[in-house]
């Protein structure tokens, strides 16, 4: 080589687009090589799934390039990273998002076009990576693109499942789950790094020993009952307008091939076969239950293995750049979200105190300081807690890590609460009362400097209610973050026309400054702005009919008020109060002909966890109800119900758009935040719901003259619950309740079967441990307050604009923002790309 050029830095914005390779000419040169390239087809005989693979490819090419300028720069700076740790990462399909964030979604179009090749028929075909449950895990995704998009240094941990969530089909009107192989094909967005592994040990027991030199420390040893190799996976996440593509980080476990182990199995090759066919095991699947444990060996297994690589991968990196591990916490910080991962609390005590002998409390300082937790629950059932049993076979070693820091933790308790046995009881890692369990959240807790609930009221319910002990002890340790959703891809890419009239009114940079969007509160006010508000949402609706006529091959009206209602099936979230004024409206449809409501389609979709019988039985009623609401010429053009199956982020992204109203109707104090509602509000829907998670603060934003507020509040609850909560007395005292809930009992939704909804309807009338029946009236006099805005459009349109307006605040980078400056203290790093045509590379 020459003599080389300075390297010319290129911010993505105000760029030159073929010279970067961004522009319409570059985007089909790069395609056209890939599809020969990496899928050895000429064009003529390219399938759809071929073209797909070549333009996603040719991205990635385009994320590779700034990934590894992003590597080079945060080596050199030795910035502080955020290690956002998650079993689950629901991160949806990547290619439209990658594009956006790219700033090449048009080329990309054009490109396509020039080559005869349609955009959204080759979005369309990418396989969802469905490696999470719900909220959570679409959580994590979002705030990684948040991350990114704020040049924050930060690297996503998690569990490379090779089945994500089950795919949903309806059988006979019930919910049957089929296997999701999303790799089956490979993803073009892993990268492979076989050389990043490590031996992670599992079993077996300890051994202690005291060293024979003067000092005579005691030196616990594990000898496994196996070991697993885990390897990383990579995914870029680029962030938007930025060159910074951050890192996902997902572990893949397999059997080591370590020559021992080979000579551990000699003269046994089908054993050694089966090492291998077990070890593999580990990260097959994602457990498919949303806020319920199940108590799995493997499961612990899985939330070990991801932690105990992650925290050696940070552990390798910090031993590139500095001569020990004094600094660690300097260097680091680890969020959790949620106690999945809260076993790092033990395995970094591990890490430092037997590998590395560290002293105990030069160890528990660095880990206290490394470690904050997110709750995400508020339901006592959804509590992690193992079986000490269990938990001390998998992980013997940790357990006597657990039993040290209780001790000292206990002792501290002590001190501060002098006598009182019940705190310590209340306050122990160790659940005693009855079957010993590990109380994981208890752990977070000790082992973590900040402790966080997802929304307002979640937050104080977290210090008032499931970890009141923990927060006398220590008030300081205890925030709110309010939950936010990613405006890329659940705007700008969800929805491009009502993107397209915003950044026409107001400007493009409310994309990444959301509270801009308050300047298109004027607008609500001007006839010509609504009429076009009213026809993007019409073309809205018509692209979500088509989706529905596909995959529920139902007809849907598009003049008809869209009433939404997606998100996993349980019972706190209430699908079933829905149905019960669905079946309300139903019967005064019935008995009067000639009543003036808003004509409704009511949109269901979710999943229910395989093992929860009631959540199951809530999809049959839908699609029952469906069922006969749709056969009845008399609904026809006033009432229609429609169970959209495998609801995911990619059909999300239909339904957000096409949304008038948004279903947020949970028992409060139940649902700890949501993020569906926030999505619905920045699509434009408005909401009907109770005063729970971030709903309160949603109502704040917008205004109640702009929200559907029903139902009681959480002290109200409370104070139901404390009196004795009897719901056969609202079925006695509300006619109108008693004959909705008669009909479902009488078999009219089953072809006169009886007992198919008799659980649901016994459950209902002896325990309602949610309600249903004493926020029933509340909530169906709220909906005919909602179909009376509806049929006013003028009224309505301009509550809704309103509602976009003010859905600022809950843009993800506000809560990433948050986080940043008040848990983590890191500050953005700026990516300069350097020019590869520049460059002699
Ligand atoms: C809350 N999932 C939402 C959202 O903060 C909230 C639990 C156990 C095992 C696997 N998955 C889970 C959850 O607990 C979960 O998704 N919680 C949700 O977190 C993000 O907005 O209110 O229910």
């Amino acid at each position: 080589a020459g003599a080389r050029s300075a390297p010319v830095a290129v911010p993505l914005v105000g760029r030159d687009d073929e010279r970067m390779g961004l522009g319409v000419e570059a985007l089909k040169r790069a395609f056209l090589d890939r599809l020969v390239y990496s899928q050895a087809r000429f064009p003529e005989v390219a399938t759809r799934r071929d073209c797909f693979q070549a333009l996603a490819l040719a991205v990635r090419d385009r994320l590779l390039q700034r990934w590894v300028q992003t590597a080079r720069t945060y080596r050199d700076k030795g910035s502080r990273t955020v290690c956002y740790m998650s079993a689950e990462f629901l991160i949806g399909p990547q290619l439209g998002n990658n594009l956006i964030n790219l700033g090449i979604f048009d080329n990309a179009r054009q490109a396509m076009a020039e080559l005869g090749l349609d955009l959204d028929m080759l979005l369309d075909q990418e396989e969802e990576p469905g490696l999470g449950n719900g909220g959570l895990g679409r959580l994590a995704a979002c705030y990684l693109d948040s991350l990114a998009t704020l040049e924050i240094p930060a690297i996503g941990y998690g569990i490379r499942y090779e089945f994500g969530i089950f795919t949903q089909a309806i059988r006979d009107g019930w919910q049957a789950e089929l296997t999701d192989k999303w790799l089956r094909s490979g993803s073009p967005w892993l990268i492979h790094r076989p050389n990043v592994a490590f031996d992670i040990k599992i079993g077996g027991h300890t051994e202690h020993q005291y060293e024979a030199s003067a000092s005579r420390r005691l030196r616990v040893q594990w000898v496994p009952a196996k070991v697993v190799r885990g390897t990383a996976w990579d995914m870029p996440v680029l962030g938007y307008g930025v060159n910074t593509p951050n890192r996902l980080r997902l572990w893949s476990a397999e059997a080591p091939e370590e020559f021992d182990f080979a000579a551990f199995n000699a003269g046994n090759y089908y054993q050694a076969v089966d090492a291998e066919v077990l070890s593999e095991t580990l990260t097959k699947v994602l457990y498919p239950n949303d806020e319920m444990e199940a108590g799995q060996t493997l499961r612990l297994e899985q939330q070990y293995f991801f932690v105990a690589c992650s925290l050696r991968d940070m552990i390798r990196l910090q031993l590139q750049r500095e001569a020990d591990l004094s600094r660690f916490h300097e260097k680091f910080v680890v969020q959790l979200n949620d106690t999945h991962p809260s076993i790092a609390v033990a395995e970094l005590m591990h890490l430092l105190v037997d590998d590395y002998e560290m002293l105990w409390d030069e160890a528990w300082s660095i880990t206290q300081r490394t470690f904050a937790y997110t709750n995400h629950t508020l339901l006592p059932e959804a509590l992690e807690k193992w079986p000490l049993r269990l938990f001390q076979k998998t992980l013997p070693r940790h357990y006597e890590i657990i039993c040290e820091i209780n001790e000292r933790f206990l002792d501290e308790v002590r001190i501060r609460f002098p006598g009182d046995e019940a705190v310590l009881r209340r306050m122990s890692l160790i659940d005693e009362d009855g079957a010993r369990y590990i109380r994981m959240a208890h752990l977070a807790v000790v082992g973590s400097f900040a402790v966080n609930g997802v929304a307002a009221l979640h937050s104080e319910l977290v210090k008032s209610d499931i970890l009141k002990d923990f927060y006398e002890l220590w008030p300081e340790k205890f925030r709110n973050k309010t939950n936010g959703v990613t405006p890329r891809r659940f705007v700008l890419l969800a929805n491009p026309t009502m993107s397209q009239l915003i950044d026409e009114t107001i400007g493009k940079g409310w994309v990444t400054d959301m509270m801009r969007l308050r300047e298109l509160e004027p607008y609500a006010d001007d006839p010509a702005f609504r009429e076009k508000w009213r026809g993007i949402k019409r073309g809205n609706k018509e692209h979500l009919v088509r989706e529905i006529k596909r995959v529920a091959h139902a007809d849907a009206d598009p003049a008809s008020m869209f009433d939404v209602q997606v998100k996993r099936i349980h019972e706190y979230k209430r699908q079933h109060l829905n149905l019960l004024h669905v079946i309300s409206l139903y019967k005064r449809l019935k008995d009067n002909p000639n009543l003036v409501v808003a004509p409704r389609t009511v949109i269901f979709g979710g999943k229910a966890a395989p093992g929860y019988r009631m959540a199951k039985l809530m999809i049959r009623l839908a699609t029952a109800v469906a069922d006969i609401v749709g056969r009845d010429p008399a609904m026809h053009g006033r009432l229609q119900v429609v169970f959209f199956p495998n609801y995911n982020v990619k059909s999300g992204q239909s339904i957000f758009p096409a949304a008038d109203l948004s279903e947020q109707i949970s028992l409060a104090g139940k649902e700890a935040s949501g993020t569906g509602n926030m999505k619905f509000q920045m699509n434009g829907a408005l909401t009907i719901g109770t005063l729970d998670g971030a709903n309160v603060e949603i109502l704040e934003q917008v205004g109640e003259e702009n929200f559907f507020l029903f139902g009681m509040n959480t002290p109200e609850v409370k104070e139901l619950r404390r009196c004795g909560y009897r719901p056969r007395d609202y079925y006695e005292a509300n006619p109108h309740l008693r004959e909705v809930i008669d009909l479902i009992g009488s078999g009219f939704f089953t072809r006169g079967d009886r007992d198919v909804f008799r659980p649901l309807v016994d459950h209902l009338l002896n325990h309602d441990e949610y309600m249903l029946l004493a926020d029933f009236q509340s909530y169906i006099d709220c909906q005919e307050k909602v179909s009376e805005a509806y049929i006013d459009y003028e009224r309505w349109s301009r509550m809704s604009i309103l509602n976009v307006a003010r859905s600022g605040f809950f843009s993800s980078d506000r809560a990433i923002k948050e986080y940043c400056t008040d848990i983590w203290r890191v500050e953005p790093v700026r990516i300069e790309l350097t020019d590869l045509s520049e460059d002699d590379l």
